[in-house]
């Protein structure tokens, strides 16, 4: 019992860090887009646009599309010449 207990809790956490490994990227590139961001003239056309993708990314995120997310994020990062 404890070994199936000790298989099941390995599968599971394998599961987990191959999901959570682009999941957690979302965050943590939203909140580069948006320290950049702030640094930044917000009355810019490219700082809003660059904010709003960052929205669309973290929407993305919460609706369990990282992939999506990372890519919306990304491309803010890149409009707003941030540095990866
Ligand atoms: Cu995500």
């Amino acid at each position: 019992m404890k070994t199936l207990m000790a298989v099941t809790a390995v599968v599971v956490g394998l599961t987990l860090t191959a999901g959570t490994a682009t999941a957690n990227m979302c965050p943590t590139l939203v909140k580069q887009g948006r320290d950049a961001a702030a640094k930044m003239d917000a009355t810019s056309d490219k700082v809003k646009k660059a904010v709003s993708m960052l929205d669309k990314a973290e929407a993305l995120h919460k609706d369990g599309k990282h992939a999506d997310s990372v890519k919306q994020a990304n491309e803010a990062l890149e409009l707003l010449g941030v540095k990866k």
